[in-house]
């Protein structure tokens, strides 16, 4: 890139991302489960922000404030947990990873392309715009639903993409949602290219013959915005209607806040935590508008999938402890199946897809997910996909953008495996 393009470029970006100057972030790789069950308190006590959890033979990524970090390393050497540095300085990753985002929307801009892209990410007005557009395109199979405005005042928005406009209640729905986390970003891009092959590059026209469809791709737009103008790594809504110190530190984890023992495990009770369950079940807008889809189509859903980054896992409940529901040996079935069609059109440097239950898997409990409650009132195939992280600094949240279209199309092939897999065994 010329010099003065990046000067440029920089000049816009590199302004950002002060509050993470001199953060560092490290990859864990626990070795035993005594190393994971260490590091649950460790990263507890050094205020550790979890990009991705460690699990067994798999490393996660934490960020460490800039006074912590001499301590945490020191205490991870104690232990005989084995680390590396992954950035030195996480601004400067940012601002990095920045300038390509920046670049490439520069020139799809120049190239005059204005349609939602896949090789770079998708802001939140862009994949607002997409679907009251796709909606007028198609009045015939799209309808546009914006239920309620989220805390801050933009529109939560959902297409229900139907050939019968949903009045063939003998048809199966299958409901995807994306966004409910801020930072990561690659979860709404694959609800939106499951719109595109739904409606405008239909590959599958018998999905549209034998299920209807309910498509969410930004649940948090409020957190997802802030993540792109403010904060990379913000996770919550950015609501301060909580507690006195919420004024200080908006937002709840919308994937803490929904009604399944609710704040009983894997949360914690300062608003100012990442985790923070919110002052009561369902106190955020943004999960009061899926529960309220999960409670409108209850009897006829037989798949919902939620949408998160990053690890390349697809979890089942029950999340809380470990234990299986009664219909788990379907939950793996479907799981795998997807999984299994995601594989066929991977890429090798893809990390293969892990399935099983979402305590299991991810190593630490959850309550007040929106899979397990979905899974609670009824909805028999529920599932939390995280999506793979590659590449760019900050793989997982920010993984390359020439990746974004390979982990769309992938994906897809796990909603058309999950899906059809879904309607044999629970359509009678
Ligand atoms: O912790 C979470 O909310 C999810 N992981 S993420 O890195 N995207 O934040 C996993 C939730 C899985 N647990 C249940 N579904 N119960
Ligand atoms: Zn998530």
């Amino acid at each position: 890139m010329k010099f003065w393009t990046v000067f440029f470029l920089c000049t816009i970006v590199c302004a950002k991302h002060e509050q993470y100057m001199r953060w560092r972030s490290y990859y864990i790789s626990p070795n035993s489960q005594d190393q994971l069950r260490a590091i649950g308190a460790i990263l507890q006590d050094f205020e550790a922000d979890v990009l991705s959890r460690p699990i067994l033979k798999r490393e996660g990524l934490v960020l460490i404030k800039p006074e912590q970090q001499d301590g945490f390393t020191k205490m991870l050497e104690e232990k005989g947990i084995e680390y590396r540095i992954h950035s030195a300085d996480v601004k400067t990753a940012l601002d990095k990873d920045d300038i390509l985002i920046q670049a490439k929307k520069k020139e799809n801009l120049a190239r005059g392309k204005k349609e939602l892209p896949y090789d770079n990410y998708q802001e939140l007005e862009i994949i607002n715009t997409y679907l009251v557009d796709i909606a007028n395109r198609y009045p015939d199979k799209v309808t546009l639903v914006s239920p309620a405005n989220s805390f801050e005042g933009h529109p939560i928005q959902y297409l229900k993409i139907s050939t019968t406009n949903f009045n063939d209640t003998s048809k199966p729905v299958i409901f995807i949602d994306g966004g409910i986390h801020a930072r990561e970003w690659i979860a709404p891009p694959t609800v939106t290219w499951a719109i595109h092959k739904l409606v405008e590059n239909v590959t599958e026209p018998e999905l549209l013959d034998d299920f209807d469809w309910i498509l969410l791709p930004v649940v948090n737009p409020d957190g997802y915005k802030y993540t792109f103008t403010n904060a990379r790594f913000w996770r919550k809504t950015r609501s301060i209607n909580q507690d006195p110190s919420s004024i200080t530190c908006p937002g709840v984890d919308g994937n803490r806040n929904y009604d399944f023992l609710w704040n009983t495990v894997g949360t914690d009770n300062s608003p100012c935590a990442d985790t923070y369950a919110g002052s009561e079940p369902f106190s955020e807008v943004e999960t009061r508008v899926v529960r309220d889809i999960l409670h409108e189509h209850l009897n006829r859903i037989t798949l919902y999938i939620t949408m998160h980054s990053y690890g390349s896992m697809i979890l089942y409940p029950w999340g809380n402890n470990g234990t299986l529901s009664n219909n788990s040996v379907d939950l793996h079935r479907v799981g795998s199946a997807m999984a299994d069609a995601i594989h066929a059109k991977s890429l090798s440097e893809f990390p293969e897809y892990v399935v099983g239950n979402s305590f299991l898997v991810i190593g630490y409990a959850t309550a007040g997910a929106s899979e397990d409650y979905a899974h609670s009132i009824g909805v028999p195939l529920t599932y939390t996909i995280e999506l793979p992280g590659l590449g760019m600094s900050f793989e997982g949240f920010n993984l390359d953008p020439s990746y974004i279209e390979q982990v769309c199309s992938e994906t897809w092939e796990g909603f058309v495996a999950g899906a059809k897999l879904a309607g044999e065994l629970y359509v009678k």
